[in-house]
């Protein structure tokens, strides 16, 4: 994320060309690749005058959301009720239109690009959660986390029909992936398969108790609600008095809140970060942990049902099996989805998401009491 590069940098010049097509005001000073999320291409767009905050553009990921229109749609109906229902004062994701009025624009090999207005932010240090950061900032921001993804299932409970569109049908559901999983075992198309015997087996001891929040769902004994479900820490922008906003909303569509609390908490409460090369490192922070469910369930026990409630220390387990299963998918399928840095960086990540998975296992009781108490008493 260096500034030193200008704007004519040769990488960027079909993002340079792609911001032609907005509604962009003011003369662009430059246009560099931005953050670490693991889908879309993310460009930020400084201006020359300073007082500009200046815009995102992103070349959209159109293996992962394959209907950009619809995946749009969803997008400007969820930031116009969020900004309905936001503080005066605190940022909402803004989309910024194409000149001819659609909310986002093609390129002329067929790419499609959309932009948003930038907001201004800390930047985390491009961590999940800074490992430099003292334990206090950790937790401060963990109670932020869990109070701004606790307040969007509150903002988005009013949002008029019709139903929000399935932008990846099946996203959460642990059977499609599971069933990818042998697909892909049977099929290795990567020639993979010999060398992970170890993660086949975590996954294939673990993959029956995963089915429950699927089948409370399925037995209506937990409501859909309107989720994020990609509730992972960079996700939330955090200013310096606490979390602004939260962004990257392409999988805002039905859901069960278990996935947005276990998702959170298996990138917030990992002790290291996704990708820690000393596996002996990663551990769940426990602190981090009772932070987050403080703040969720500060905003959210009034609402919530029992049955939620009673699962949430189960949808962390779920969500660190499901993501890690996922990264495991992604490294016997050579690497198609998710970003990568380097050869086995999917395999890298699968394995830290299953060394948490084993402390959380070990910690399970601890979790379970903390949110029965936290359901049960005062919260704060
Ligand atoms: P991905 O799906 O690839 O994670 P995101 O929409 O999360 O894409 O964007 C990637 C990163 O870009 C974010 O983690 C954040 O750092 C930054 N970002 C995205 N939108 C904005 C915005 N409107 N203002 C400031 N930063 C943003
Ligand atoms: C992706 O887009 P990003 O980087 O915020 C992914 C999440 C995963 C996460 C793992 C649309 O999130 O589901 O949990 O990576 N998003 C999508 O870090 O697949
Ligand atoms: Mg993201």
């Amino acid at each position: 994320m260096s500034d030193s590069k200008n704007v004519t940098e040769k990488s960027n010049i079909p993002a340079i060309s792609a911001a032609g097509h907005f509604s962009i005001s003011g003369l662009v000073k430059s246009l560099l690749p931005y953050g670490s999320g693991h889908i879309h291409e993310t460009f930020r767009v400084r201006m020359r005058a300073v007082s500009h905050p200046g815009y995102i553009l992103q070349r959209v990921n159109t293996r992962v959301f394959p209907d950009v229109p619809r995946l749009m749609e969803n997008i400007v109906r969820v930031t116009g009720h969020l900004r309905a229902r936001t503080r005066r004062g605190l940022p909402v994701l803004t989309v910024v239109p194409a000149r001819d009025g659609r909310p986002y624009a093609r390129d002329d090999s067929g790419g499609f690009w959309r932009c948003f207005r930038f907001i201004a932010h800390r930047e985390p240090g491009g961590r999940l959660r800074s490992r430099h950061l003292v334990p206090s900032a950790g937790t401060f921001r963990a109670g932020e986390a869990g109070r701004l993804f606790g307040r969007f299932i509150i903002q988005m409970s009013d949002l008029p029909a019709p139903p929000l569109h399935e932008t990846i049908p099946g996203f959460h559901d642990i059977e499609v992936h599971l069933s990818r999983f042998r697909d892909l075992l049977r099929g290795d198309p990567a020639g993979r398969r010999r060398e992970i015997p170890a993660e086949i087996d975590f996954i294939r001891a673990r993959a029956a108790a995963m089915g429950l929040i699927r089948d409370l769902g399925r037995a209506g004994r937990i409501p859909l609600r309107v989720t994020h479900n990609d509730t992972k820490f960079n996700n939330i922008l955090f200013g310096p008095g606490g979390g602004l906003c939260i962004i990257d909303l392409d999988t805002v569509m039905p859901g069960y809140v278990a996935y947005d609390f276990g998702d959170a908490i298996r990138s917030a409460a990992n002790s290291t970060s996704e990708d820690e090369p000393d596996l002996r490192r990663v551990q769940l922070d426990m602190a981090v942990f009772q932070e987050f469910a403080r703040g969720y369930l500060g905003q959210l026990r009034g609402l919530l049902q029992a049955g939620e409630i009673a699962h949430l220390a189960f949808a962390a387990r779920l969500m660190t099996y499901m993501v890690g299963l996922r990264f495991l998918n992604d490294h016997l399928d050579g690497d198609r989805y998710f970003k990568v840095e380097r050869p086995g960086h999917n395999l890298k990540r699968a394995r830290v998401h299953f060394r948490l998975l084993e402390d959380m296992e070990r910690r399970r009781a601890e979790m379970e009491d903390f949110v029965s108490a936290l359901a049960a008493g005062p919260i704060s």
